[in-house]
């Protein structure tokens, strides 16, 4: 096929009208084709599952150390220096991920499940002390990852807020340079000091995700000086993700009552509804690569060098993928979902978020009976996440 015959749109799809709702543009996108060129960008786009996973599983022809946004960092200079992770390739990838891999395991996270249920119970009957309505964003969605995590990390108690505000820029930084971004350049540099300055050994506690990281240095698994750029990670993308997660989950299940009456009778496919959210709502919507060759993916060359957009929120919806795409159901399957991405990438964090997720919808669903959404709610605009200003619920208490 040529390029005369790829289909085509002006659509911006980092504008505010399709990032509060981009649903309908993204059927659109599937519709289109298996590549769709976007003018605005010059880039092309996936939004099949098909394509999508075959995009994010060809670490070699699509990589990633030429940024996962839109900046070409073969000709841009970054924001920031690139992560070690999410913005680089093996071989160079590999050590990094190996020691976080082992740090964010189901094995070493075994400790912090019984914390973490306790925190996630003490933080709900608090809640639950007060009125029946309240705003889910702050009160659960934001309160639970921002009181286990920072901990979990190590982190020290001064300037912690600046953790979301850090990562809502980051997340903006991955779309074009547009109003959302010029909005958070401005705290940009302070931001990325303070996050720089927790990075270090000795801002951090003897005990947490942070020590480890430095002592797999000390061990030569990964350089001293990529010790702090690991613990950047975990602030980077530890953070928003899993409060945009669960806000995901709580919305879902606010607006499905027979889903609640569901979980409530069995408690144990909490994982599975945070995995089915994920899928549902994808907090992380898109990411890009960037061709290391000419190479083709749905019948189409793509040029060596050029940027492509992965929908990721499209392809957990294909229908061509999914039954009833639409629907948020505990009884279907959502493994093989791509919201935590898929191959050498997959989100090396995605114990942690499950972790945290299962415990704060266990400790509601023992002690909640039903939960509604009052009104529509507020969404909260960003170039990458699909996310929460205000979530507005009525429970009533079992
Ligand atoms: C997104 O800094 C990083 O290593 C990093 C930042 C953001 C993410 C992942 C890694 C995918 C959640």
């Amino acid at each position: 096929m040529t390029t005369a015959t790829i289909p085509a749109t002006a659509v911006d799809p980092f504008s505010p009208e399709v990032l509060a709702d981009p649903l309908p543009f993204q059927a659109w996108l599937r519709d289109a084709g298996p590549v769709v060129h976007l003018k605005r960008h010059d880039v092309h786009a996936f939004a099949r599952y098909e394509q999508v996973h075959a995009a994010l599983v060809d670490w070699q022809g699509l990589q990633s150390a030429a940024g996962v946004g839109l900046s070409n960092f073969r000709f841009e200079k970054p924001w920031r220096p690139p992560s070690l992770l999410l913005e680089a390739d093996p071989p160079r990838h590999d050590a990094p991920r190996r020691v976080l891999s082992g740090i964010l395991g189901p094995r070493a996270l075994r400790r912090l499940r019984e914390r973490w249920f306790a925190d996630a119970e003490r933080l709900v009957d608090e809640l639950l002390d007060g009125p029946d309505e309240f705003d889910a964003v702050p009160a659960l969605a934001e309160a639970f990852p921002l009181r286990v995590f920072p901990d979990a990390v190590g982190l020290g108690p001064d300037g912690r807020e600046n953790l979301l505000p850090y990562g809502n820029h980051l997340f903006n930084a991955f779309g074009p340079p547009n109003a959302l971004v010029e909005a958070g350049n401005g705290r940009a540099a302070e931001l990325g000091a303070w996050v720089g300055a927790q990075c270090a050994r000795d801002a951090l506690s003897g005990d947490g995700f942070g020590a480890a990281i430095w002592a797999a240095s000390d061990r030569g698994e990964i350089t001293p000086e990529q010790a702090p750029m690991i613990v950047r990670s975990l602030l980077s993308a530890g953070v928003d993700t899993t409060v945009h997660g669960i806000a995901a989950v709580l919305h879902a299940f606010a607006t499905h009552p027979e889903q609640w009456r569901r979980l409530r009778e069995r408690p144990d496919l909490a994982r599975v509804a945070f995995d089915e959210a994920v899928r549902w709502q994808s907090p992380v919507q898109t990411f890009f690569r960037t061709a290391t060759r000419d190479v083709e993916i749905g019948g189409i060359v793509i040029p060596d060098g050029s940027k492509i957009l992965m929908f990721l929120g499209a392809a957990n919806r294909d229908p061509r993928r999914w039954a009833e795409p639409d629907a948020f159901d505990l009884a279907r399957d959502p493994s093989g979902h791509v919201g935590f991405g898929m191959g050498l990438h997959q989100c090396v964090g995605q114990h942690v978020a499950r972790l945290e997720a299962e415990a704060l919808v266990t400790a509601l669903a023992a002690r909640v009976s039903s939960i509604e959404q009052v009104g529509d709610g507020e969404r909260h605009l960003n170039n990458t996440l699909r996310a929460w200003a205000s979530l507005p619920l009525r429970v009533h208490r079992a």
